[in-house]
C-alpha cells in the first residue's frame, strides 16, 4: 500500500516536473541554409522571388510539414465552396491588398477572369478565385500581394468561459443600481455592437433589438459564428443600459470587420449608432500597434461624427513577448537569453494556436526581415513562415498557425534575415488554453487595432469579486508609441443568463462601459466622445500607483459618480 503510494508520488514528480522544466536551447538548426555567407544570402534573395514566398499568409506552400487540420485557408472545403456556388470550379477565397483604394476598373477585371467580389473596403478586396486562376490575379498590376482573410479566433471568447477567476450577478462595485434609481436607463440611445454572431430573438434582450445588419459574405447569417461570445456582449450592454436600443452588426473576416466598422460609423438619420462596441478583435498587426493604421483611422472618423467607439483591450498579459532583436551567440536566431534561442511553450494534444509577430518598420516599406519558426522538442520544424518583407513589400509580420499533435513543449523561435542593430520586435501567441510562455511580457500587450488607437474608449479588466486586483490576463498598455491605455477597467467576469455560464475577458468589460456611456447619453444626448470619456475616466475609482497608469488606466469606472457630474 505505502510503496504504491510512494511510487504514485515519484510519478506525480516526473509528470509535473515535464511542465515546469523549461530547457535552455541553443543548437537548434533553421531547416534553411543559413544566412551568413554572401552567397548564402544571394540564394535568399532569389527565394524571396518564388511563388511560395508571394503568399502573404502561410498556406500550404510555405509549410513545411502542411497537414489539413493546419490549413490558414478560410472556413469551408473547395468542394463545399464549389458546390454552394453551383460551379464544378473549386474557388477559394483570398484578400487582395492594393496600393490603392479600390476602382471599379479592378473588380471588372476580375469578374471578367471568373472571381467573384465577396466584398471590398478602402484597399482591399476579398474575393472567391478559380484555383486556376490564383497565379494570374497575384500578377495583376493592381496586386499589391494576395493573402489568407484573417478571422477572429476563439481565443477572445470560449476560454473565458472557463476561467475566469471570479463570476458575478451583481455591478454592485460599478454603483449601477444607483444610477437607475436616477431614472437613467438607456432610453433615446442606439449601441451598435459589432462581434461576430447574435440570436436577436433571444428572450433577454430581443425587446431592446433596433435592426440587425450581417456583412458575412458567404450567407448573411447574423446568427453564424461565436453566437454565445455576441448574445453574452449584448445582454450586458442591455443590463446596464436596459432601456438602450440595440444595433446587431456580425461578420467573419477581417476585411468583413473593416466594411462593417465603416458602414456603421457612415450610417446616417435614425440608424445612426451613438456608441459601437466591439469586444472581438481582429488580430491583424497593423502599424505595429500604435493605433495609427485603418482601425484607428476609422476610430477617428467615428469621434468626428459624434460616435463613441468602445473596444476591450484584449487578454494578452500572460502571451505576449516583447524583445529587442539580439543574437549573442551568432547564430542567427534572436537570443532570449544568452543561453535560450527559443520561447518554449506547453501544448496539450489537439490544441490550436496562433503565433504572430511582427517587428516596428515601415509597414509599407519595410525595410527589416525576421521570420518565425515553430520546432517540436526534438527541434525538429513544424511550421515555419518566411516572407521576404523587403523584395514583396509586405507587412512586417509572420503568422504560422498549428494544433498540437502530441502533449509537451513546443519551441518558437526567430531568425532574422535582416535586422537592424536594434529591432523591437513582439510576438503574441493566441490560443484556447495557452498560459504558460517561458518568457512573457505583461507590458504593452494590447490587442491590434483599435485598443491602441486614440478614439477609441480602451477597457481592460479587474476581477469581479475583488474589484481592486487586474484579472492576470487582462491587456495592458502603455501603446508602442508610449501613449497611455487602457483608458479604465471594468469587471471581468458576469455571470450572463443568455448563455447560462459565467462570461469572461475583456469581452466582458468593453460591454459594461458602453451600457454605461449610454446611460450618460440618457441623461444628456450632447456629450461628445470626447467628454464621455473624460467623464468615466474622471470619475473612475483610481487603482494601482496614483493617478493614471498603463494596468488599471483611471481606474474602476463609477456609473453613479459618472451620473452625478453631468448636467441634464
Ligand atoms: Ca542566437
Ligand atoms: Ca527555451
Ligand atoms: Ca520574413
Ligand atoms: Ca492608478
Amino acid at each position: 500500500m505505502r510503496k504504491k503510494i510512494i511510487s504514485f508520488i515519484i510519478f506525480i514528480i516526473i509528470l509535473s516536473s515535464g511542465t515546469i522544466y523549461a530547457r535552455d536551447v541553443t543548437d537548434i538548426l533553421w531547416p534553411e541554409t543559413k544566412v551568413s555567407s554572401g552567397e548564402d544570402k544571394e540564394k535568399n534573395e532569389l527565394d524571396s522571388s518564388s511563388e511560395a514566398s508571394k503568399t502573404i499568409v502561410p498556406s500550404a506552400p510555405l509549410y513545411i510539414v502542411p497537414s489539413p487540420a493546419d490549413s490558414y485557408r478560410y472556413g469551408f472545403s473547395t468542394e463545399a465552396l464549389s458546390g454552394g456556388y453551383g460551379k464544378t470550379v473549386n474557388m477559394e477565397r483570398y484578400i487582395i491588398e492594393l496600393n490603392f483604394d479600390v476602382q471599379a476598373e479592378d473588380l471588372t477585371l476580375l469578374k471578367e477572369l471568373g472571381c467573384e467580389i465577396e466584398v471590398y473596403v478602402f484597399n482591399m478586396i476579398q474575393v472567391l478565385i478559380p484555383v486556376d486562376r490564383v497565379e494570374i490575379v497575384r500578377h495583376l498590376n493592381f496586386t499589391r500581394f494576395l493573402r489568407s482573410p484573417f478571422s477572429e479566433i476563439e481565443e477572445n471568447s470560449k476560454i473565458f468561459k472557463q476561467i475566469s477567476s471570479a463570476g458575478s450577478e451583481e455591478f454592485s462595485s460599478l454603483q449601477l443600481n444607483e444610477a437607475h434609481k436616477k431614472g437613467y436607463m438607456g432610453q433615446g440611445v442606439k449601441v451598435a455592437i459589432l462581434d461576430t454572431a447574435f440570436d436577436p430573438s433571444n428572450s433577454i434582450f430581443r425587446k431592446n433589438v433596433y435592426y440587425t445588419l450581417s456583412f458575412r459574405s458567404h450567407d448573411r447569417d447574423i446568427m453564424e459564428g461565436d453566437i454565445d461570445h455576441g448574445n453574452a456582449v449584448t445582454e450586458i450592454v442591455t443590463r446596464i443600459a436596459p432601456k438602450t436600443k440595440i444595433i446587431l452588426v456580425n461578420f467573419q473576416t477581417d476585411v468583413e470587420y473593416i466594411k462593417a466598422l465603416k458602414e456603421l460609423i457612415n450610417m446616417t438619420g435614425s440608424r445612426k449608432p451613438d456608441v459601437i462596441v466591439t469586444a472581438v478583435n481582429i488580430i491583424l498587426p497593423d502599424d505595429y500597434y500604435d493605433g495609427s493604421g485603418i482601425r484607428g483611422g476609422l476610430a477617428r472618423l467615428a469621434r468626428d461624427k459624434g460616435i463613441t467607439m468602445v473596444s476591450s483591450a484584449g487578454n494578452n498579459a500572460q502571451t505576449h513577448y516583447m524583445g529587442m532583436f539580439n543574437d549573442k551567440n551568432d547564430n542567427s536566431l534572436h537570443n532570449f537569453t544568452s543561453r535560450d534561442d527559443t520561447l518554449e511553450v506547453n501544448l496539450k494534444r489537439g490544441d490550436r494556436i496562433r503565433v504572430v509577430m511582427s517587428w516596428k518598420d515601415n509597414w509599407k516599406n519595410p525595410s527589416d526581415d525576421l521570420d518565425l519558426g515553430i520546432f517540436n522538442d526534438n527541434l525538429e520544424p513544424l511550421a515555419m513562415s518566411t516572407i521576404r518583407q523587403k523584395s514583396l513589400k509586405a507587412p512586417p509580420y509572420e503568422i504560422v498557425d498549428i494544433t498540437a499533435s502530441y502533449s509537451g513543449a513546443y519551441h518558437i523561435a526567430v531568425k532574422k534575415i535582416k535586422a537592424r542593430e536594434v529591432l523591437p520586435f513582439m510576438i503574441y501567441i493566441y490560443s484556447l488554453t495557452v498560459s504558460n510562455m517561458e518568457y512573457f511580457n505583461p507590458e504593452t500587450s494590447l490587442d491590434p487595432g483599435l485598443p491602441p488607437a486614440s478614439d477609441t474608449i480602451t477597457v481592460g479588466s479587474v476581477q469581479s469579486t475583488y474589484p481592486g486586483k487586474l484579472e492576470p490576463w487582462s491587456s495592458q498598455g502603455k501603446t508602442t508609441d508610449n501613449r497611455m491605455k487602457p483608458d479604465l477597467v471594468a469587471l471581468g467576469g458576469i455571470y450572463c443568463n443568455s448563455i447560462h455560464s459565467i462570461f469572461s475577458g475583456t469581452s466582458s468589460a468593453a460591454p459594461q462601459v458602453a451600457g454605461a456611456i449610454a446611460l450618460l447619453l440618457s441623461k444628456n444626448h450632447t456629450l461628445s466622445p470626447d467628454k464621455l470619456k473624460d467623464i468615466l475616466k474622471k470619475t473612475a475609482h483610481d487603482l494601482g500607483p496614483p493617478g493614471e497608469d498603463p494596468v488599471f488606466g483611471a481606474g474602476l469606472m463609477n456609473i453613479y459618480k459618472a451620473m452625478l457630474v453631468i448636467q441634464e
